[in-house]
């Protein structure tokens, strides 16, 4: 089907979570619905935000701007709007926009009659931004523990966090992370290099099919995981690595050690401690 008939075909009601017909339409090539709208609103009144905060000073240099969370004497509480409070509404409409997003693909998703892979995919990166702004913040008893919302200082957090644990990379939830991060990077170049090996053969070759595909892997290794399958791992192991890094950050404070960092080097411990070769 060509495309153009295929968006008539598509391009019908329904599907919609919310509203009805209400704002089933399309804007040019962009479906709107009615989280097409709270995601604008939410993104409009957060950049908004941003923007009055940066005026409030002390700088209009891009790098050095910076939106802060609260004191860690406000605790839970919602700080005045310019002690903090004003991260704590961008916050809102971060999270408020995102969701928005994410719901927003349901809809085309339900729409087109496809899976909910790619909503259930973003997710997780959302997953990872309020384990940073809200859970960890929560379980430590303070917004303040929050990442601030600029260039240079959320480097500068990253860092500092990273540092009050020592050498995070002894986070065994760290580890974890780093090796998924470095499996999907694995993934991706053996994918994307046999899709265009097979796709590119000699001049006047026609184009290979799965079984060159499978072929090559099977010689190789005497395995191949499939068309199919390499999708799967692909989706895998880049959603656990977003997973992990959320485990890893929510696990530093929260478990070890609340409410100041102990090195995370300490919790290999358990093992030089384990009673078959520990006197005590
Ligand atoms: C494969 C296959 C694909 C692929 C790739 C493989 C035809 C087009 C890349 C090979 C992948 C394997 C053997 C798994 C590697 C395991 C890890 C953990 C990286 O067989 O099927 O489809 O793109």
């Amino acid at each position: 089907m060509a495309m153009l008939s295929f968006e008539r075909k598509y391009r019908v009601r329904g599907g919609t979570l919310i509203g009805g017909d209400l704002f089933d339409f399309w804007a040019g090539p962009l479906y709107v619905g009615f989280f097409g709208i709270t995601t604008v609103f939410f993104s409009v009144v957060g950049t908004a935000l941003i923007v009055w905060g940066a005026a409030l000073g002390p700088t209009w240099n891009l790098w050095q701007i910076s939106i802060n969370p609260p004191d860690v004497k406000y605790g839970l509480s919602f700080a005045p709007l310019q002690e903090g409070g004003i991260w704590q509404v961008v916050t809102i409409c971060a999270i408020g926009a995102f969701v928005s997003w994410a719901l927003r693909e349901v809809e085309i998703c339900r729409k087109l009659g496809i899976g909910y892979h790619v909503p259930f995919a973003f997710s997780i990166a959302i997953l990872a931004y309020v384990t940073l702004v809200v859970i960890r913040p929560v379980l430590m008893g303070s917004w303040s523990y929050g990442f601030p919302y600029g260039i240079i200082t959320h480097l500068d957090w990253v860092s500092n966090t990273g540092y009050q644990y020592g050498n995070f990379h002894y986070n065994p939830a760290h580890m974890i992370a780093i090796t998924f991060f470095f499996t999907t990077c694995l993934a991706l170049a053996l994918h994307g290099g046999l899709i265009l090996s097979s796709t590119n053969p000699d001049r006047g070759e026609p184009v290979k099919s799965p079984e060159h595909e499978n072929t090559i892997f099977r010689d190789l290794i005497g395995y191949s995981v499939g068309t199919l399958g390499i999708h799967r791992l692909g989706l895998f192991v880049a959603l656990s690595s977003g997973f992990w890094s959320a485990v890893c950050i929510v696990i530093s404070g929260p478990l070890w050690l609340w409410p100041e960092g102990e090195p995370w080097s300490e919790w290999w411990n358990w093992w030089r401690n384990l009673p078959i070769w520990s006197s005590n």
